[in-house]
């Protein structure tokens, strides 16, 4: 598989700085030599510029670096569009609001492959606010509901060519939601699967079923990683820590069943937040999970089904 490499520098989006520094980061812990190990020829597309912002103005006066990020929003997704004509893109966050680019990029070439996209959204948080409902302002709370469609961002952000079917989003890890976010997410169909049916099913049954419908409409997935989804215990190099995440046998199982699934099409590292790791740890359990997601394996398996 060829995998191409997009960093995505960027840190506006988040409560705090820091971000900007995830691309670098995770090149360090290894990821293009993790992938070359596995077999994957690996593309290296640089990092994106940021844009010049126009000013905005906004009547929600909590929203934070609306014109950088709307900036940031227009040239990602430029970006991931042309990064998705082949092989398999990997963009390094950067905080989470480079996803409203990257989905943006991936919803216009799967329309225009007519192949519809899912969205495996593996976070602490469904990122489903509208400019109008975020009461903290930052931006990296707001990717899904702008890609899916949600009102109230034209004018503000890009204009969508296509946007995601929230009825293909599967939303899994959650443990902060907002009031906002809840009723939104049940108003459009979203498949939400919060920390409580992880414990009380376990991940894998779970994942299993969304993957059974991707694969029945001939899907193209893409995941969205943010740190947060891993318990703090193991991943402390985010911003937005909350208890109760997902274990490191839990994220790798995802992974891996992701890997024999041979349905994910795009993939997003995100929320990384190097200033606050322990000696790497967050960074190389990042590019270790990609690894899982990209092939590598305990034990090789007789079958490889989901
Ligand atoms: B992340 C939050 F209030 N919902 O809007 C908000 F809980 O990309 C958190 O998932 C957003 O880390 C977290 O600020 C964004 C908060
Ligand atoms: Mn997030
Ligand atoms: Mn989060
Ligand atoms: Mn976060």
């Amino acid at each position: 598989m060829l995998c191409r490499i997009v960093g995505a520098p960027v840190q506006d989006g988040a409560g705090r700085m820091g971000c900007e520094m995830g691309p670098s980061a995770l090149r360090t812990a290894g990821l293009v030599a993790a992938l070359r190990e596995l077999g994957h020829e690996v593309e290296d597309l640089g990092a994106v510029q940021p844009a010049a912002p126009r000013p905005v103005v906004h009547g929600n006066v909590a929203l934070k670096a609306l014109p950088e990020i709307s900036a940031w929003t227009a040239v990602i997704a430029e970006r991931a569009y042309q990064a998705s004509d082949s092989g398999m893109p990997i963009f390094l966050g950067g905080d989470h609001s480079i996803s409203a680019g990257t989905l943006a990029g991936l919803a216009r070439r799967a329309a225009e492959r007519r192949r519809p996209l899912f969205v495996l959204w593996l976070d602490a948080h469904p990122d489903f606010h509208t400019l109008d409902t975020t009461s903290s302002g930052n931006l990296h709370g707001v990717p899904l509901a702008y890609a899916a469609g949600q009102p109230g961002f034209s004018g503000y952000f890009p204009d969508l060519p296509a946007t995601v079917d929230p009825k293909r989003i599967c939303a899994l890890g959650l443990r902060s939601v907002d009031p906002a976010e809840r009723r939104a997410l049940a108003e459009a169909g979203v498949t939400v699967h919060d920390m409580r049916a992880v414990d009380e099913h376990g991940v894998a049954p779970l994942l299993r079923a969304f993957l059974e419908r991707v694969a029945a409409e001939d899907g193209l997935l893409h995941v969205s990683l943010d740190v947060d989804f891993l318990d703090p215990s193991i991943a402390p190099a985010v911003g937005t820590t909350v208890p109760g995440g997902a274990t490191f046998r839990e994220a790798h199982l995802v992974m891996e069943m992701l890997s024999d699934s041979g349905l994910v099409a795009s993939l997003d590292l995100v929320e990384l937040n190097p200033f606050l790791d322990e000696r790497g740890r967050t960074a190389t359990l990042m590019v270790d999970l990609t690894a899982s997601l990209m092939g590598r394996r305990i034990m090789d398996r007789p079958t490889r089904s989901f």
